[in-house]
């Protein structure tokens, strides 16, 4: 089996091999290519403004990542046209249905981009065209398979005339007008042509063939040739499915029920994981995947062993029913760390409501585990991926738990990250991230930005002040945006675009989002009044800057609505991440990493 996916770049390791490969298949497939034009693969599809048009690369991956096929798509952004240059399988791979399963995708992103339709040159299935029968065969076999698209040659014109006169086997145009029925204007087509004439030949044939060709142009609307292979024309329409590799992986804490805090008030319940699947499951836009496992130096490489050694042999030994609560904080002398275990707590806990308890360190620790198989997709290519947790994490330090929180699972995964390019944290739960600030205060590698209800009034009370920029090397890599108590929508979007700026400004290679639903009308934690429609909005902004990112949840209590709330934020994630914007409407300026 394969699978097609996109390759945005060649900034990953899993990108960085498929790019390569694909460059071995250009060479030895098309070897009239110069290596010149090889070698510029990676910057057009890193710097797709540079060229006349965008590059868009599919592969078809095997089981183990090996590249069986790939096609490049262009898309030229004012004539609104998409032209495919290449669609290969790799030596040895052909009549395996990747010929096809590639053409479908190219036909869906056509379509998505808003073309008026694909163009690409076929050779001819003419004898008068082509001497060879052998070839002859060969191209009939092609004009028919693209045929049952609705995609045929454009007749009536010069196109076919050799650029070395007296050359066998010239190609057709060929259109497939994606399944819309438009009828190309001849001055709209004229444009066309003459791009795709310039890009293509200009190396090797003079203007005045251009011009010629150009000109020959004459029927208005052009013509197609009438269907020669389908006993009547069958159209088929782009397909209109979610391809994986746009999917959105899921991956639920599947242990978190074990971590049931029935103390009064206590709001960060199972239920709450209950009502977000529920919801999540009436869209298309989910494949939920199995929690790997990860060792604990993962862990430990953010938290300070003690802390961690703590909480492992703490949790350990209590039994069913038990709980530790802090209840005492020795915070004027830390060097001397209480001998108790359980009036040792509050020499790591900074609050009184969060319980140690048997189950506790277990359930943290399979949500730091789903953190990080979400972040592996990343980095296996996916460009969205979602750790439903619970407990949450945001608000554990370094050495300290709180807030709900036991480990930070969104600090675990972007550290991993972080070993393969900057990553750009964007805290946008109710509560200020004092966790993920804290990990990465002297880090300029892993930029935190938060925004939160202000400490003056909002828990955590002491941190999530203005003044907090980072220190030492991290000096300016953190961005508190403290927000008043009441605050709607439109007022939470102006802060949101203030801190996108900085992101872009940053030039990420990752972004991960703690996810926190706290900030919707009604929530029992939170001051604010978001309602459906300003999560959509919300996660539409953050898609849009179109950077592989991980959502890994936080807060959200109120579970009316809770689950409510994720479905617009991911709806409109997806929509900013993948749906191409209205025509006219400027691309986002990208920055790609150095
Ligand atoms: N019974 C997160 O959203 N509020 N934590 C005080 C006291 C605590 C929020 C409740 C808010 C913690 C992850
Ligand atoms: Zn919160």
């Amino acid at each position: 089996m394969f699978r097609i996916r996109r390759i945005y770049d060649d900034l990953l390791p899993a990108n960085l091999a498929a790019v390569t490969r694909v460059q071995e298949i250009l060479r030895s497939q098309f070897p009239s290519l110069s290596e010149k034009d090889i070698a510029k693969l990676p910057d057009q599809l890193r710097n797709p403004l540079r060229y006349r048009f965008r590059s868009i690369l599919y592969v078809a991956e095997g089981n183990r990542g090996q590249i069986e096929g790939f096609a490049l798509l262009l898309q030229e952004p004012e004539l609104h046209f998409a032209y495919l240059e290449y669609i290969s399988a790799a030596e040895k791979m052909t009549g395996r249905g990747i010929g096809g399963a590639l053409y479908e995708r190219l036909r869906m992103e056509a379509r998505d981009l808003g073309t008026l339709g694909l163009f690409f040159e076929c050779l001819p299935d003419d004898p008068k065209l082509c001497r060879d029968p052998l070839i002859l065969r060969q191209n009939r076999a092609r004009l028919r398979f693209y045929e049952k698209y609705g995609a045929r040659p454009i007749v009536g014109t010069a196109y076919e005339t050799p650029v070395k006169p007296g050359e066998d086997n010239p190609p057709y145009l060929v259109l497939d007008d994606l399944g819309q029925g438009i009828s190309l204007p001849r001055e709209t087509a004229q444009q066309i042509v003459r791009a795709i004439l310039v890009r293509k030949y200009s190396h090797i044939c003079p203007k005045s063939y251009i011009d010629m060709v150009v000109d020959s142009f004459v029927d208005d609307p052009i013509r197609l040739r009438p269907p020669r292979y389908q006993p009547k024309e069958t159209t088929a329409p782009a397909r209109k499915q979610i391809p994986p590799d746009r999917q959105i992986v899921l991956v639920v804490n599947d242990r978190h029920d074990i971590h049931h805090v029935r103390e009064r008030g206590y709001v960060e319940a199972p239920v709450r994981i209950d009502s977000i699947l529920r919801e999540l499951a009436k869209t298309a836009l989910f494949r939920q995947v199995p929690v790997r496992r990860f060792s604990e130096k993962h862990i430990r490489a953010v938290h300070a062993d003690d802390f961690v050694d703590y909480l492992k042999t703490v949790c350990a030994g209590l039994g069913e029913e038990e709980a530790v609560y802090p209840y005492v904080f020795p915070i004027r002398n830390a060097t001397r760390p209480p001998k108790d275990r359980a009036v040792r707590a509050g020499y790591y806990g900074i609050d009184t409501f969060t319980p140690l308890t048997r189950n506790a360190w277990p359930a943290a620790k399979r949500a730091v585990d789903c953190a990080l198989t979400a972040a592996r997709y990343l980095l296996e290519g996916q460009r969205l991926a979602y750790a439903l947790v619970r407990p949450p994490g945001h608000h554990a330090e370094r050495r300290v738990f709180g807030g709900f929180c036991y480990f930070g699972n969104a600090a675990v995964a972007a550290n991993h990250l972080s070993a393969f390019g900057k990553v750009a944290v964007l805290d946008i739960d109710y509560h200020h991230g004092n966790g993920t600030q804290d990990i990465f205060y002297e880090r300029c590698d892993v930029l935190t930005i938060s925004l939160h209800g202000h400490p003056r009034f909002a828990f955590p009370y002491f941190s999530g002040f203005e003044e907090e920029k980072g220190a030492g090397g991290g000096r300016g890599c953190n961005l508190n945006l403290p927000l008043p108590e009441q605050l709607d929508g439109a007022g939470y979007r102006q802060a949101l675009i203030r801190a996108l700026r900085r992101v872009i400004r940053f030039r990420p290679q990752f972004l991960v989002v703690p996810l926190g639903l706290d900030t919707a009308t009604g929530d029992p934690t939170g001051t604010w009044s978001l309602k459906p429609e300003d999560f959509t909005e919300n996660g539409r902004l953050i898609g849009r800057l179109q950077l592989p990112t991980l959502i890994v949840q936080e807060g959200g209590y109120d579970t009316q609505v809770l689950g409510v709330n994720a479905r617009h934020f991911f709806t409109g994630l997806w929509q900013g991440m993948f749906e191409s914007r209205e025509r006219g409407e400027q691309e986002p300026t990208r920055h790609t990493p150095d």
